[in-house]
């Protein structure tokens, strides 16, 4: 009885330290901080310290681990980057894998469904899955050391918004259709399956798509912070000629809830109305002032951003909401109606918004000029 009991006894004790063991293992795992980093001089220590994510001119990002920030900053300056985030809704409907309809109604309210042949659209997102109804001309990922091939999405998200732009109804015509189907479709995978996306990934794929001859940039993203590598990657990319979409954001119906880089007056800001044209009351709103001119942090353009249905991650499709699935209607209409020019392109989407100037007059900070709608 005795042997029973310490041998109980030992066992338990085993099974406590085990476990003490393991948390603390746990505890141990390095929590990795996202810096932008700008040596004073020999960049060389410095880069030998670090793995480098992706390269700014004179400085670089990396992930490190916060005991390594002090012994950096004694060669560089070490500033902490802010995440941004993707700006889906979930939705009570299920995930089908029939479309309830071949033309979601979005894509109807702003005559979609033809068109975009010769226009590359740029889609920053969780990455896009093959589909049948998609067809992906490059598949790249920026949230790893450089660019990388491949755009696998662990989210869904990204799949949505590009089938939203240019899904083509599918190679056995069962499929659903995005806005301009015939539209040329590049995938950089800039957030994670968590939906949080790290702002130099973002800028560096900003620059990588301008590069790759991208026409239009789509981002349904967004954050609260305006970050310096995002804003100068969109002054790279408006001096590429690319037309820049953004989401407005999430946060409404507060005046100025409106997010970065809809924010920036050179991107394209997008909020989200429901199937009766109202702005969604937690569409972003922004500092409008009715005048019919963007400043910053106007809200620009409404698009169909309430219970959208678009391709998904599995194969089949999912209804959800958000000014994510506002701003992809724009990116396809501007693909769909492209004047060969961004400024031209962006001058026609209001006037064709201010056909339908919804919410008040002008640009008002809820719709923007309103909804853009093809001839
Ligand atoms: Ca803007
Ligand atoms: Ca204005
Ligand atoms: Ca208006």
């Amino acid at each position: 009885m005795n042997n029973v009991k310490t041998i109980a006894v030992l066992f338990f004790g085993m099974m406590l330290m085990l476990t003490t063991a393991l948390m603390s293992f746990a505890n141990d795992v390095p929590e990795f901080t996202r810096v932008l980093i700008t040596p004073h001089s020999d960049a060389s220590n410095v880069r030998a310290l670090v793995g480098i994510h992706h390269e700014f001119g004179r400085s670089f990002s990396a992930d490190v681990r916060p005991e390594q920030v002090s012994r950096l900053k004694k060669e560089a300056a070490v500033e902490e980057l802010p995440a941004y985030h993707i700006l889906g809704k979930p939705s009570s409907n299920v995930r089908t894998c029939t479309p309830s309809s071949r033309t979601p109604w979005g894509v109807s309210r702003v005559n979609g469904g033809s068109g975009g042949a010769g226009v590359k659209v740029a889609v920053l997102d969780t990455g896009v899955n093959s589909h049948r109804d998609l067809k992906v001309s490059l598949c790249k990922d920026a949230t790893r050391s450089g660019i990388q091939n491949g755009c696998k999405d662990g989210n869904g998200h990204g799949t949505h918004v590009a089938g939203t732009i240019a899904a083509n109804g599918g190679s056995d015509n069962l499929g659903i259709f995005g806005v301009a189907p015939e539209a040329t479709l590049l995938a950089v995978k800039v957030c994670g399956s968590s939906g949080s996306c790290w702002s130099d990934d973002i800028a560096a794929a900003i620059r990588y798509a301008s590069d790759q001859g991208a026409n239009i940039i789509s981002m349904s993203l967004g954050s609260d912070a305006e970050n310096s590598l995002i804003r100068d990657a969109i002054d790279y990319a408006v001096s590429k000629g690319v037309l820049i979409v953004a989401a407005a954001g999430n946060d409404g119906p507060d005046f100025g809830s409106i997010d970065y880089p809809g924010a920036n007056p050179n991107v394209v800001a997008v909020a989200a109305i429901d199937v009766n044209n109202n702005v969604a009351s937690w569409s972003s709103r922004g500092v409008n002032d009715g005048d019919f001119t963007i400043e910053a942090r106007e809200v620009e353009l409404s698009a169909p951003g309430v219970s959208v249905e678009s391709t998904w991650n599995n194969g089949c499709y999912n209804t959800i909401s958000g000014t994510s699935m506002a701003t992809p209607h724009v990116s396809g209409l501007a693909a769909k109606l492209w004047q060969g020019s961004a400024s031209a392109t962006r001058t026609y989407l209001h006037e064709l918004a201010m056909l339908n100037d919804l919410d008040a007059a002008g640009d008002d900070p809820a719709a923007g000029f309103g909804l853009p709608v093809a001839p």
